[in-house]
């Protein structure tokens, strides 16, 4: 409270604002960053790496390095022209004090449109800095290293020249504020991912990544894609079997936007899209998957009316024209707007104009000059288009001998009494003896249980008229009760809490994987909506006397058993590993697991999901050689492959 006075008292006007401003960064971290998860702490990389990569954009800088140090903090270096320097004749402050001082409107998650440098992305440097216990940055220019220091946003040391250099760039390090993040852990693999898909993004950019803590395995790794979003296509390929050995390119502008996008078709059945806006993923899509569907399946149907390849009335339609596709969509623009409830779908919409145009124009040509790969990609609709009526007919044929056309529900699955979806949760329970713990233990009013157990279809082979005859995959379908594929309908779920509920080791994972796999290809709405769950089972139980406790983490179980000790210090405290689901019984898989007031879920999003299909490709796919490699790099890790 005294603080906030003698701020008031001892700045002038504007200093008073940027306070203010920065002030409400630390109320509300999410509102700028998304979360104070361990997303949101990754996020702040992200947001520095953003202004390294306009300047890129812009044309001045060929090479970025990002360092997590020991202590988890981070530093970002780029070889730019280094952050202008000079007064500013409106605030009379160097320009990089007001970069790092002064929170400007807009970015990813405020809303609004404000940009700063003509650069595309959010200029975040006053947010990281607000987040951060301690910020360094330092800039070579003008034949001088000027530094500057901040601690949550506070300058605490004056810009000042340093020292001389011979080059340009920029260089911030910064630590992450303990009491802003709910964790200060850097992955790796997170922020490698993360940058290999910045370097695809923009060709011939140069990305160094390296992590120097002690306690890590010590690793740098440098990514450069001079063929840009061909390559990440490519890459996306890796494990499959391309139906087409080039990658097919298309590309142009419009004024200040511009777009670009690479296709290569495989012989599997998956749809493999992934658009970004301004090198931010866009899940949700938008304008521009609009824009590109839209052309794609236009320009599959005249070039087979055409050739005579499609005869009459035997169109072929979207879905069918993006069965086994990988596709990468970018656009770049300078008034991006998100929308939907993540901000993760753009809505431009003179983009889809201008997507569908450049891909009318130069798909049609690329197809008259490679007849072999229209005709190749063109039969692969056409089958899709067969298979998609075979699958029909499947379906109708099992209703008919299983007689579940009535609305009469599977066996393995114990529903409940409640019919308003909106309150109805599914527990998918892997095993026989925690299925029968979850039964006796759930509330029947509203909570079902479906069991599966043993080794389901192996989805990556499979089309849907195959999927529709499984007996693992079956049960599943009808107890949902809404379809798959294109049928699927949303509208028809029984359940809008589907809950996975699977044990926390290997085999746990790999159930996980496969459903979710599953669910990515066939039921995506449901992980859109927010339907999808994993339910947290704990891993230990503390036993004081009569007083038991669980702990979901080694942290808690630490802090819990301390606890216990302070409470009665005489008293022996007695420690357990859980070691499976289905070592519980009804009364404690309810309180721990299952009980709405006590239990944890939590929410699969669709970058889980994906990030499934991604290890279930590698690991059930035909090709041998990356699953051996993968099974390699992550044996020691197994246990880590939670998603
Ligand atoms: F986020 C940040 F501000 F902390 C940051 C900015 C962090 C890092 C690692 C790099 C940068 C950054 C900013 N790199 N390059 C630039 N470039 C400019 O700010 C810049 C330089 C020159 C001119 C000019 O018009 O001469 C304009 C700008 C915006």
């Amino acid at each position: 409270m005294s603080d906030e006075t003698k701020v008031t008292q001892e700045y002038g006007g504007s200093q008073i604002q940027v306070l203010e401003g920065l002030e409400a960064v630390r109320k509300r971290p999410g509102m700028y960053i998304g979360s104070t998860s361990s997303s949101g702490l990754h996020h702040l990389v992200y947001e520095i790496v953003d202004n390294s990569i306009d300047e890129a954009l812009a044309g001045y800088c060929k090479h970025i390095t990002v360092t997590i140090n020991p202590g988890n903090t981070i530093t970002v270096t780029d070889d730019g022209r280094g952050i202008p320097v000079d007064i500013q004749p409106q605030t009379g402050k160097p320009a990089l004090e007001v970069v790092f001082t002064v929170l400007h409107a807009g970015g990813k998650f405020g809303g609004g449109g404000y940009k700063v440098s003509g650069g595309l992305h959010g200029v975040g440097a006053s947010v990281v800095n607000a987040l951060s216990e301690w910020l360094m940055v330092r800039v070579h220019k003008d034949g001088n290293i000027h530094e500057m220091r901040f601690s949550r946003g506070h300058i605490t040391q004056e810009m000042k020249v340093v020292g001389k250099t011979d080059k340009t760039g920029t260089e911030v390090t910064f630590k992450p504020d303990p009491e802003m993040f709910d964790t200060l852990h850097y992955e790796y693999e997170i922020l490698h991912e993360r940058m290999r898909e910045e370097a695809f993004l923009n060709a011939g950019l140069s990305i160094q990544i390296t992590d120097d803590r002690d306690d890590e395995k010590q690793i740098t790794e440098t990514m450069c894609y001079e063929g840009g979003i061909r390559e990440f296509a490519s890459w996306c390929n890796q494990n499959k079997t391309p139906l087409h050995e080039d990658v097919i390119y298309v590309s142009g502008s419009k004024g200040d936007a511009s777009a670009e996008v690479a296709i290569q078709y495989n012989d599997g059945y998956t749809e493999f899209m992934q658009s970004f806006a301004n090198d931010v993923r866009t899940p949700e899509g938008g304008m521009h998957e609009t824009g590109f569907k839209t052309a794609l399946t236009r320009v599959l149907n005249n070039y087979g009316l055409k050739t005579g390849i499609i005869k009459g009335d035997d169109k072929v339609s979207g879905e069918d024209c993006r069965e086994g596709i990988t596709a990468i969509i970018s656009v770049k623009l300078t008034d991006a707007q998100f929308e939907g409830q993540t901000k993760a779908k753009l809505g431009n919409a003179y983009i889809r104009t201008l997507v569908d145009q450049i891909v009318s124009d130069q798909l049609s040509t690329y197809f008259e000059e490679h007849p072999q790969t229209a005709k190749a990609i063109l039969d692969k609709a056409m089958m899709a288009n067969r298979a998609r009526e075979a699958a029909r007919k499947a379906r109708e044929s099992i209703r008919r001998k299983t007689g579940l056309e009535s609305g009469q529900m599977p066996d393995k699955l114990q529903d409940c009494n409640e019919r308003n979806p909106e309150l109805c949760e599914l527990y998918i329970v892997e095993g026989d003896s925690a299925a029968g713990s979850a039964i006796q233990g759930r509330d029947s009013r509203f909570q079902a249980i479906l069991a599966m157990w043993g080794k389901m279809l192996n989805v990556e082979k499979a089309r849907a008229d195959k999927i529709y005859g499984n007996d693992k995959l079956y049960p599943l379908i009808v107890a949902m009760g809404a379809g798959i594929g294109d049928e699927f309908n949303i509208e028809k779920l029984r359940y809008h809490k589907i809950i996975i509920m699977s044990d926390a080791d290997v085999d746990g994972a790999h159930i996980r994987t496969l459903l979710l796999t599953f669910f990515f290809r066939y039921m995506r709405p449901m992980i859109e909506n927010g339907y999808v769950y994993s339910a947290v089972p704990p891993l230990y139980k503390l036993t004081r006397g009569k007083t038991v406790k669980v702990a979901y983490s080694d942290p808690q179980r630490d802090e819990i058993s301390a606890q216990l000790r302070a409470d009665n210090p005489n008293a022996k405290v007695d420690i357990s590993r859980f070691k499976g689901l289905g070592e519980m019984d009804a009364h404690e898989l309810w309180e721990t697991t299952m009980d709405p007031e006590k239990r944890t879920l939590r929410r699969i999003t669709l970058e889980d999901a994906r990030r499934a299909d991604a290890i279930f490709t590698v690991l059930m796919g035909e090709q041998v050689e990356p699953r051996k490699e993968w099974i390699e790099k992550n044996a020691k890790y197994a246990v880590n492959i939670d998603i």
